[in-house]
């Protein structure tokens, strides 16, 4: 077919349509590639636990317990906005089994509490509140649930359902379903029906991504500190985890020859605990924290879910919004302004000496453009030649994974005094990789593509100066 297109576009005389390079085995969807592109969301933990004072309740909570006295989901919103998050997950329901919505199943529930005359619905507010504010929403249900009586037998996979279809037709459009792996003393018999769950999800919400250990779209990284790993595969084989008992190193690294796409979720949260407590109020990350958890997430080719609880008022808590402020501001300085925009790249070769396949793409500020290597190469060079020396510590770059994860070892070198020095060395790009070094002042950078599972093609390259965070 391509011989006899080409040889019609000869007799014709007409360019030829360029193709894309050919994929990987295993891509995202475009779901997952619009999941990816968000890079930084939040966590809402929210429950009876943020007036007992536990870490998880045990599902005997009174519902007259939870009264917060100013609960304000725009404020909720609105700080996760100004932080920079696309979109905030809410815990609707938390093992304790007291749900933040008015659910039908079930009177423990906002319902059966103060908390506007029982008339209120946390979860109808935060989605009203999200639209406001251009935030997508996601719902995280705990599959363990402490206080509803059919737990441990077959009929609460129905009731689960029940909730899930209250959830996903209420609120709008969900764009993540979020499922840990968390079970107690109660749930040693409980089989969990996930394929049944999955199928509903789908139906409900076609476009909703679903986390889990196991994905199917999303998977855990590994750990509650948000690191993903140095070396992070978006390509996994999740057919052998189960949930709640996966191999934490395997899920944090990904595999390069996994069979499915899972993009890795980084979830921690600003204070020690996932809910509120007043003795955490001094213990918050400090921006640098946060800005250590940021390079190794969605420096390393993950979505940081950072977690904000609010406090018993029901609202996120003065020291936590000056630490996510002033991290922001620290992002926002380092990433303003790319020293390698619209500077001129070369390559030592690129794909079929095709325009659309040449080095420039790296800098021209434009994400779906890219350089591709033929198809028999796994190395490469790339040279930014800028048009003066400058001083930088940073570099970003990115592969066009929507064609597949490909780079599996690069190092970076810089010409310093006209000498040429590594700088730093990573194994997987992915959709981002950000690197750190020693400030140096240099008018050459190469990067060195030492290995890749397929041609190497990369989107995008930025070079940054922070100054001291
Ligand atoms: C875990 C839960 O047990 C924690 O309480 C928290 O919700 C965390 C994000 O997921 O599985």
């Amino acid at each position: 077919m391509r011989t006899i297109t080409i040889l019609l576009a000869a007799v014709l005389s007409i360019p030829i349509m360029a193709q894309d390079i050919p994929p990987m085995p295993v891509v995202p969807t475009p779901e997952q590639i619009a999941y990816q592109e968000q890079e930084l969301i939040g966590f809402i933990h929210y429950t009876v636990n943020a007036f007992t004072d536990k870490e998880w309740g045990d599902g005997k909570e009174n519902p007259a317990i939870f009264n917060p006295s100013q609960l304000s989901t725009d404020q909720w919103a609105k700080v996760a906005r100004q932080a920079g998050m696309k979109q905030l997950i809410i815990t609707a329901k938390h093992h304790d089994g007291f749900c933040l919505w008015p659910s039908r199943f079930t009177d423990h529930s906002v319902k059966s509490s103060p908390w506007k005359n029982g008339q209120g619905d946390v979860v109808g507010n935060l989605a009203a509140s999200c639209r406001k504010n251009g935030l997508r929403l996601g719902v995280y249900l705990s599959p363990w649930d402490q206080h509803e009586p059919s737990y441990g037998s077959d009929s609460y996979n129905s009731f689960y359902m029940n909730q899930l279809e209250e959830l996903l037709t209420q609120y709008g459009e969900i764009s993540e379903v979020w499922m840990d792996g968390a079970r107690g003393e109660n749930a040693k018999d409980m089989v969990y029906d996930f394929p049944a769950w999955r199928s509903l999800i789908y139906r409900l919400q076609p476009k909703a991504l679903i986390f889990s250990d196991a994905g199917p779209d999303i998977r855990w990284i590994g750990n509650e500190r948000g690191y993903a790993g140095e070396t992070c595969w978006s390509t996994i084989n999740s057919d052998d985890i189960v949930i709640g008992k996966a191999d934490m190193a395997y899920l944090n690294t990904g595999d390069p020859h996994g069979r499915r796409w899972l993009t890795g979720e980084c979830d921690v949260s600003i204070r020690p605990g996932w809910f509120y407590h007043p003795r955490e109020d001094s213990l918050v990350k400090s921006p640098q924290q946060l800005i250590e958890i940021y390079y190794n997430s969605v420096g390393r080719n993950g979505v940081l879910l950072l977690n904000l609880p609010p406090d018993r008022r029901g609202l996120i808590h003065e020291n936590d919004i000056r630490s996510l402020k002033a991290f922001r501001k620290i992002i926002n300085n380092t990433f303003r302004k790319n020293l390698a925009l619209r500077q001129s790249v070369s390559a030592d070769h690129y794909r079929q000496q095709n325009p659309r396949f040449v080095p420039q793409h790296l800098t021209d500020g434009d994400n779906q453009t890219y350089w591709a290597a033929a198809d028999d190469k796994r190395q490469a060079t790339l040279t930014i030649s800028l048009n003066k020396p400058r001083v930088f510590n940073r570099i970003m770059l990115q592969e066009p994974i929507r064609f597949g994860q490909r780079v599996s070892a690069f190092h970076i070198d810089a010409e310093v005094d006209g000498q040429w020095i590594t700088i730093t060395r990573g194994t997987t790009i992915g959709y981002k990789r950000l690197l750190r070094f020693d400030t140096i002042k240099s008018g050459k950078v190469r990067i060195v593509i030492d290995d890749a599972l397929g041609p190497p093609a990369l989107s995008n390259a930025g070079l940054f100066y922070a100054t001291r965070e």
